[in-house]
C-alpha cells in the first residue's frame, strides 16, 4: 500500500493521522496536485489528494473512503463507534462538517491566487460564511465535552483537528480561538498527540 498526499492537505493529514493511530505502515509519496509535474490524475481522475494505492494497483479516494477502508482493515485504535449506529452517523457528520470547512477555506485560497482583477469578493465572502458558520457549529456541538463525539477520541476529533490546523496554516490572522475557547482547548489536547505533532503542515 502507498499513500499519495501533499504535506499541506488537511484531508491527507486526516488519513495520515488515522494510519498512525492504527499503526498501519504505509509509505508516503508526496505529490502536490497543483504542480505541472503532478501524477495524481493518473490515480484519481479528480486530480486530488489523498489517494491510497493498494498492493494490487487499485486505488481508493477520497479521504472518507480511505478512512473507512483503514478502519475496517484493522481493529487497532477504533476510530469509528462500533456499537451505536447513531454515534457512527454523528461521527461521520462531524467529519463532513470539518471537511466542508476545509473545502470552503481551500476555495478562498485558490480564489486569492488568481490575479486581483479576476477575484470575486462575493465568492470569497460566500466561502468565508461557510467557514464562520462551520466554526460556530463545531463549537456548539462540542460544548463542554473533552472529545467531539461521546466520551472517546474518534475520527470526529481527527477531522476537526485537521480543519482547525488548516485554518491556522492558511489563515494565521483568523482568530477563531477567542470566540471559541472550547475549540482552542480541544486543539491543544489534539496537538499534544504525537500523531498530530508529526503531521503539522510545513511552513509555507
Ligand atoms: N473530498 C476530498 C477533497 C480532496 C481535496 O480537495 N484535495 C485537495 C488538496 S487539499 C486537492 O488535491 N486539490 C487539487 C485540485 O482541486 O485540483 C477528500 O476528502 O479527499
Amino acid at each position: 500500500m502507498k499513500l499519495i498526499a501533499s504535506l499541506t492537505s488537511p484531508y491527507a493529514r486526516k488519513v495520515r493521522i488515522v494510519l498512525a493511530e492504527k499503526k498501519i505502515d504505509c509509505p508516503l509519496q508526496v505529490d502536490i496536485p497543483w504542480e505541472t509535474t503532478s501524477t495524481v490524475a493518473d490515480f484519481n481522475p479528480l486530480g486530488k489528494v489523498p489517494v491510497l494505492i493498494m498492493d494490487d494497483g487499485s486505488t481508493l479516494y477520497d479521504s472518507r473512503v480511505i478512512v473507512e477502508y483503514l478502519e475496517n482493515s484493522s481493529p487497532v485504535s477504533r476510530l469509528l463507534p462500533q456499537d451505536s449506529k447513531r454515534m457512527l452517523i454523528e461521527t461521520r457528520r462531524w467529519e463532513a462538517l470539518a471537511d466542508g470547512i476545509c473545502d470552503a477555506a481551500a476555495c478562498i485560497v485558490v480564489e486569492k491566487r488568481r490575479p486581483a482583477d479576476k477575484q470575486s469578493q462575493e465568492w470569497i465572502d460566500r466561502q468565508q460564511g461557510k467557514v464562520d458558520r462551520g466554526l460556530q457549529a463545531l463549537s456548539s456541538m462540542l460544548g463542554e465535552r473533552q472529545w467531539c463525539n461521546g466520551e472517546a477520541y474518534s475520527l470526529a476529533d481527527i477531522a476537526t483537528g485537521c480543519a482547525l490546523g488548516f485554518l491556522d496554516f492558511r489563515f494565521p490572522q483568523l482568530d477563531w480561538r477567542s470566540p471559541y475557547p472550547n475549540l482552542a482547548a480541544l486543539e491543544e489536547r489534539l496537538a499534544a498527540r504525537p500523531t498530530f505533532a508529526e503531521t503539522v503542515p510545513p511552513a509555507a
